[in-house]
């Protein structure tokens, strides 16, 4: 064990489009290694990556799991993504921590949005990529139109290293052009193949390739570019070193293939993986930032130990785990603990687990480039770096997550849900960090907001599932707002002197539009002494009560200033609470007669579709009030920018999804404030009448 070294350290996230083969391939990995005895299938719910029962129910996958590999001499993380875009943040967080990108394209369907995704996290993460070609057992696969659109649509220099022998029900085998040699496989799913020549007529393409190869990862060593240029072939060891050079430096883009379902070509991955794969080593140094300042962390085992926590899984049978990179140092589970350095406490540990699904092997030693899960600690969340006490002070980056895009309202069905709520929002939230849950001040809402519909039907599967809560789900209510569009002036004075001690308070406020996100401004303009100075507070305090209910339909005033400018008060009458009376008989008047208005929020929105989609995407914001801000082309995709009501988006996850078969994808966030168009306000304000006198 204390022989691991993080040369020998392969780490790689399996990213793709949904459904392009991640979990099958990982899958046949497993067998061919030796690791299972059987292959599972998606479809069948027995992989070992999709262990979760939802991703078993629903037959894709919704978490990152790790998987972990021996293979010749060599420990290999494997990190399986899902690929549905309502599980981004999953995928962008594994290709973050990932030594490189292992970037499934199906060779039926081709580039789709989520590969354009997981190439962009890549390119975000400096991370390398490798291509994978899948499915080439399948009808209509074709390896040559897939590499040309990789080719075209991210890099000139993704370059074949395998070839395909045969395709479709035909195909049998790979050509490794680095290798010069064929491997022939039985076709019956055992894996087995034979090694032999490349077939003669394949060995111009195989040829050609290779010399496309060289003349790319030449460019790596000077000295090898002198003698390759003088003619002299580039073989062997040297090869393998600038080839492994310039994939570590995104210079190349190896393009491999196979078929997991037939299980054909999954050897020679594994092999290229172990050989060709970035180490921790050739990745070298990762940034930290101590107390403001840069830091860079080496790779290197006898530094002071850290690590990031990337995912966390709360399982109901294992407890929690949470799943570290490991980016420096070593670390021993026997006497030691961790430290959280984000939040200063110290975690126990017992134990590491090499992880294969759900399963993990306890390992007692840890080392810079490990990826494993460590069990039950208490502290610790997602984008937490690691360290022991008095070691390691410096934090990696947070991890990024994309901002919800779907939400909806979440009631308890019965009072014992509504006890069990807290606890298990809580727990749910700690696992997935792409999920909100807030309550809205202003409507009041329980919003629970995620990726899309998808996303929110597993989370609420989930909580039902685990902690025996049911909810019932409708359309949030819009965060709209109230504003004045021309000044107004009113008197309140609240006056009870019958009897007792009696009441009076006497304001006059002038109520004054403000530019939109300018908020509240109050004034005190009273001079002589007209209100004393000591009601004065209470005048403010009420108007700041009183505008969180808007005079028009209910919702938070803003953007206007109040002018305290006269008023009258009673020796012995007068009191704070009388001043407060008096000045919402002011505000009510006030507003109501400054030409109120409704604001609605309105967001940016970004949206990823093939060309064909474009007409009916922006067709379809026209008819959600949507402004058109810009276009522009990303490869052979479009990307919309729009500014659209909040009120029209509240399914647009689902709604783009039929209008583009699931082709694209979308992002948003609240820009600003903006009047609503009478015809909509007019209901809104109708519908919160009726609710009042309902209530
Ligand atoms: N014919 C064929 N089907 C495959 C292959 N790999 C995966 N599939 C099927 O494609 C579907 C999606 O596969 P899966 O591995 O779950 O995709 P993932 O979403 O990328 O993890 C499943 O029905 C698989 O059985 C392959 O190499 N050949
Ligand atoms: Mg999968």
């Amino acid at each position: 064990m204390g022989s691991r070294q993080p040369g020998n350290t392969r780490s790689f996230a399996l990213a793709a489009h949904g459904g392009a083969g991640k979990t099958t391939l990982a899958e046949a990995m497993l067998f061919d290694n030796g690791q299972i005895s059987r292959m599972g299938k998606t479809e069948s719910g027995n992989t070992i990556s999709d262990f979760s029962s939802e991703e078993q129910k629903r037959q894709i996958s919704i978490g990152t799991s790790l998987l972990t590999l021996e293979r010749g001499g060599k420990t290999l993380f494997a990190l399986d993504a899902p690929g549905f875009a309502d599980f981004t943040g999953e995928m962008s967080a594994a290709i973050r921590v990932a030594d490189a990108s292992l970037l499934l394209v199906s060779a039926v369907g081709g580039v789709e949005v989520q590969t354009g995704r997981a190439w962009e996290y890549a390119v975000e993460n400096d991370s390398p990529v490798v291509f994978y070609i899948s499915k080439m057992d399948r009808e209509n696969a074709d390896f040559s139109k897939v590499l040309a659109d990789v080719k075209e649509q991210f890099s000139g220099n993704a370059l074949p290293v395998f070839l395909p022998i045969g395709a479709e029900a035909s195909f049998k085998g790979v050509v490794d052009v680095l290798k010069g040699k064929a491997y022939v496989y039985t076709q019956d799913g055992s894996g087995k193949f034979t090694e032999g020549d490349v077939p003669p007529d394949m060995a111009e393409v195989a040829s050609a390739a290779k010399e496309a190869l060289v003349e790319a990862a030449v460019e790596m060593d000077d000295a090898l570019m002198e003698r390759y240029l003088e003619g002299e072939p580039v073989e062997g060891d040297d090869l393998t070193k600038v080839v492994r050079a310039a994939i570590a430096k995104r210079r190349i883009f190896p393009v491999l293939t196979g078929s997991a379902a037939t299980n054909v070509g999954v050897h020679q991955l594994l092999d290229f993986i172990a050989e060709y794969f970035p180490s921790p080593l050739d990745r070298g140094p990762v940034k930290a930032e101590a107390s403001g300042a840069a830091v860079n962390v080496a790779p290197d085992t006898s530094a002071p130990f850290s690590a990031l926590c990337f995912k966390v899984m709360v399982d109901p049978y294992v407890g929690k785990l949470s799943f570290i990179r490991v980016y420096s140092g070593t670390l021993s589970s026997e006497g030691n603990n961790i430290y959280n350095v984000k939040k200063g406490e110290d975690e126990r540990i017992s134990t590491f687990k090499f992880m294969m699904g759900k399963e993990g092997r306890d390992v007692k030693e840890i080392i810079a480039g490990d990826i494993v899960a460590i069990p039950k600690l208490q502290s610790t969340k997602v984008g937490h770096t690691l360290a022991t006490k008095g070691g390691a002070s410096f934090l990696y980056p947070h991890i990024e997550f994309p901002l919800p895009v779907y939400s909806v309202a979440v009631i308890a069905k019965t009072r014992a849900d509504e006890d069990k709520l807290g606890n298990a929002i809580t727990k749910t939230l700690e696992e997935d960090r792409s999920l909100t849950f807030e309550k809205n001040s202003e409507t009041h809402d329980n919003v629970l907001s995620g990726m899309g519909d998808l996303h929110i039907d597993i989370v609420l599967a989930k909580m039902k599932e685990r902690y025996g809560v049911e909810l019932d789900t409708r359309t949030p209510q819009v965060p709209y707002r109230e504003t004045i569009k021309k000044t107004s002036e009113a008197q309140g004075k609240h006056k009870k002197q019958s009897g007792g001690h009696g009441q009076y308070g006497d304001v006059s406020i002038r109520y004054i539009p403000l530019e939109r996100g300018a908020g509240f401004e109050f004034v005190d303009k009273i001079v002589g002494g007209a209100i004393p100075k000591n009601y004065i507070p209470a005048v403010e305090k009420g108007l700041h009560e009183y505008m969180a209910k808007g005079p028009l339909a209910g919702f938070p005033v803003v953007d206007f200033k109040a002018e305290l400018y006269f008023g009258s008060y009673h020796d012995v009458d007068s009191s704070e609470m009388s001043f407060k009376l008096a000045t919402r008989l002011s505000f009510k008047k006030g507003i109501l007669d400054a030409a109120p208005v409704l604001l609605e929020p309105i967001m940016n929105v970004e949206v990823i579709v093939p060309d064909q989609y474009m007409g009916d995407v922006m067709g379809d914001f026209n008819s959600r009030r949507g402004r058109i801000m810009g276009m522009e082309a990303r490869g052979r995709l479009q990307v919309v920018k729009a500014q659209v009501p909040l009120a029209e988006m509240f399914r647009y996850a689902i709604i783009l999804r039929s209008m583009t078969s699931g082709q694209g994808s979308f992002s948003m966030e609240h820009s600003h404030y903006e009047e609503v168009p009478a015809d909509i306000a007019k209901k809104v304000i109708a519908a919160h009448k009726q609710e009042e006198e309902e209530e």
